[in-house]
């Protein structure tokens, strides 16, 4: 039996960010499918048995289970020293990074991707043009902060790094966000993650990809 047992699925960016988590930290895990395409998260037996708050990832350790990435990040990171926070300065910035990141950074970006990639065009034309805008206004703080830095906190990688990153290693044509081009600091800091020995892409790290059509 492993020791962590991780509730995700490859289109899942903030599933990704624990399962990416794990990897680096070469933890002893193993992904659990949810089939979040088929309803899995809205079942009222799922969530009565592994979130109340309806949502993946979900991490369980044992008996204990934890949700909401960026607490499962700040679990992991009291475990793995290399992610460890150096002190409570640096504990609270990686905090106020990953609030932003739940709140502006992924759950816009997300939202965006969720509509063009997964979502028939007429149930979201209004709100694509909105979406883009706060994406747009998130993926500029975000590039300024990165601009003459390597890493969001500090001089390492931290769980802020990882929290951020959830989905930007995916296909340009399900977003439609130019990233490469348009936000080059970005660009280069999810390359810098992405070099990391013990990287791998959401579509092979996590189950579920390709979805059956
Ligand atoms: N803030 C949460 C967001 C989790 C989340 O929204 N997960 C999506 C999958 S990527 C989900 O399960 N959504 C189900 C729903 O919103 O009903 C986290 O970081 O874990």
């Amino acid at each position: 039996m492993t020791h962590y047992r991780l509730h995700c699925f490859a289109q899942s960016g903030n599933a990704y960010k624990a399962a990416l988590m794990l990897q680096l930290c070469g933890a002893d895990w193993e992904p659990v499918f949810v089939d979040f395409f088929n309803g899995a998260t809205r079942a009222p037996d799922w969530r009565n048995a592994v979130n109340d708050m309806g949502e993946a990832p979900v991490l369980e350790i044992g008996d204990k289970r934890l949700t909401q990435s960026g607490v499962i990040l700040t679990y992991l990171a009291r475990r793995f020293p290399d992610f460890t926070p150096s002190g409570e300065d640096e504990e609270l910035e990686i905090l106020r990074w990953i609030l932003f990141d739940n709140h502006k950074f992924t759950s816009y970006f997300a939202t965006l991707r969720f509509f063009r990639a997964f979502m028939p065009p007429d149930s979201y034309a209004g709100a694509s043009a909105f979406l883009e805008g706060r994406v747009r206004s998130a993926f500029g703080v975000v590039e300024k902060h990165l601009a003459a830095r390597e890493w969001v906190v500090g001089d390492r990688m931290t769980i802020a790094d990882l929290s951020l990153a959830g989905y930007v290693y995916y296909p340009q044509d399900e977003h439609g966000i130019d990233i490469e081009h348009t936000y080059p600091a970005i660009d280069r800091w999810r390359k810098r993650i992405a070099a990391h020995p013990r990287w791998a892409h959401p579509y092979t790290l996590m189950p579920g990809h390709p979805r059956p059509a």
